[in-house]
């Protein structure tokens, strides 16, 4: 009996161990195969990742949970236009002066944007996120079936990139979804837009403030920042405005004219022929109405959403 007990707890035991980490799961252990096959990886390698990777419930409970989706613009904006953000940016500024004028010089993006970015993603780089990215990648590859297929995508590109870049992976944190570093780069975007800005010969968004600033700038540019021109103005919508316009595509449809065909009426002198969109955001005082143009809907290429962009160029306007 006792002897039926132990090997029960043996096999329990085992069992538990191997639910710990992804070297006996068969979507890793493909995954293993297809790493070798396709970029020639070091089996023992790659299955030495797997065996250290270990599936977080956390992981999964927070993906679940939708955030910006639910809140309005008025309570959003407290989340990020706040002062302890907007006095931050400005020492975040001034240490990084030199660094952020040479961005500005040779991207085209104004420090402040670039600033701003950091700020809302990880204020200033002081919150990068506490999870393994192998630990993050291989939860939401392997037990996130809604979304394996991307993730599973991500993992791949982040055996490639340090590889690349001479990285430990077990060492390296982000976000639950895998983002790293101060502007908080998914493995795809980092191996895309990440820049060797000191010129030491590593591409470091994680440890790098140098470096993550000339990445965040050469995303920006490379999703077609245009150097010098508004991000977006106040609007007044006249009595008989068309609601149908507002808040379509974050992509700009429209022209300037257009919308002031509409009842849009921007607060400072556009461009007629200039893309642009109407959005309505339920502010303190109701409704503010404001017309996105193409460097609103460049912010938004970094997070797909109306108000995360709303709140870089609110911050960025507050340094
Ligand atoms: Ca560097």
């Amino acid at each position: 009996m006792q002897k039926g007990i132990l090997l029960v707890l043996m096999l329990l035991l085992s069992f538990a161990a191997q639910a710990e980490n992804y070297s006996k799961q068969p979507g890793a252990q493909a995954f293993v195969d297809e790493m070798v096959a396709k970029h020639d990886f070091d089996r023992a390698y790659v299955e030495g990742l797997m065996l250290q990777a270990t599936r977080k419930d956390r992981i999964l409970e927070a993906i679940a949970r939708p955030a910006e989706k639910t809140k309005e613009w008025k309570d959003y904006r407290k989340i990020f236009i706040q002062n302890s953000r907007i006095s931050k940016g400005r020492v975040f500024m001034q240490t990084h002066a030199d660094t952020l004028a040479r961005a500005e010089q040779e991207y085209g993006v104004p420090a402040e944007i670039i600033t701003a970015i950091i700020g809302v993603e990880t204020r200033y780089g002081s919150n990068k996120g506490s999870y393994r990215v192998v630990d993050s990648l291989s939860t939401l590859a392997f037990d996130y079936p809604k979304r394996s297929k991307f993730f599973r995508g991500q993992l791949e590109q982040y055996l490639l990139l340090v590889r690349e870049q001479g990285f430990d992976p077990l060492a390296i944190k982000g976000s639950y979804a895998g983002a790293m570093g101060y502007g908080q780069f998914i493995p795809s975007s980092y191996r895309h837009y990440a820049v060797d800005f000191d010129g030491d010969g590593v591409a470091d968004i994680i440890n790098n403030p140098v470096d993550a600033i000339g990445s965040v700038a050469n995303y920006f540019k490379q999703h077609g920042w245009q150097k010098g021109e508004l991000v977006t103005v106040t609007a007044t919508a006249s009595a008989d405005h068309d609601d149908a316009l507002i808040d379509k595509k974050l992509k700009p449809k429209y022209t300037v004219a257009d919308l002031q065909q509409a009842g849009f009426v921007p607060s400072q002198t556009l461009d007629q022929n200039a893309q642009a969109t109407i959005m309505g955001l339920q502010g303190e005082a109701g409704m503010e109405y404001w017309v996105g143009l193409k460097n609103f809907y460049v912010i938004s290429r970094y997070n797909h959403s109306r108000l995360y962009s709303m709140a870089v160029f609110q911050l960025s306007e507050s340094f």
